[in-house]
């Protein structure tokens, strides 16, 4: 069986902007059998989006990945469940949206390599320090049998 994951979603600023693209981007995630078990639509503070990318802090490419993550809010969400990391970065597509094909979130709503529409995390180590970053445990969802 597969095991039952947990991954973060980010819709960047330029999906944000575009009229229905927010609710058609979770509408790809439940469909896919995504439960979204928290969510919250921020603006990134200069510091937050720098931060969460500190890993490409030397990267050429960083500063104006800052800006543009800063540009517009972004919806930051916890999707859950089997082999939710990898069902959720399939739904994306290939990270440069000039690359990613017809049908895959960034393929359809994504421009170029940097304005892509939407990050996932990329393993669940790293799914585990993204989630933090963004959501108090409290804020995140317990099991569904839970709720009943
Ligand atoms: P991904 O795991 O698909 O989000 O891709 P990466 O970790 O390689 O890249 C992180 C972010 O940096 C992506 F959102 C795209 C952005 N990026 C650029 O803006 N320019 C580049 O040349 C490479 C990546």
């Amino acid at each position: 069986m597969a095991a039952v994951e947990r991954t973060l979603s980010i819709i960047k600023p330029d999906a944000t902007a575009k009229p229905g693209v927010t609710g058609e981007i979770l509408h790809r995630f439940e469909k896919a059998g995504l439960r979204i078990i928290a969510m919250k639509k921020i603006q990134l503070t200069e510091q937050q989006a720098r931060g969460f990318y500190a890993v490409h802090r030397e990267r050429p490419f960083y500063g104006d990945l800052v800006k543009f993550m800063t540009s517009g809010p972004v919806v930051v969400s916890v999707l859950e469940g089997p082999n939710a990391v990898a069902a959720h970065r399939d739904l994306l597509g290939p990270t440069n949206s000039e690359e990613a094909p017809a049908g895959s979130i960034r393929g359809d709503f994504g421009t170029d390599i940097e304005r892509n529409a939407a990050h996932g995390s990329d393993g669940n180590q790293t799914a585990r320090v993204e989630i933090a970053y963004f959501f108090n445990a409290s804020e995140i969802l317990g099991p569904v049998e839970a709720l009943v």
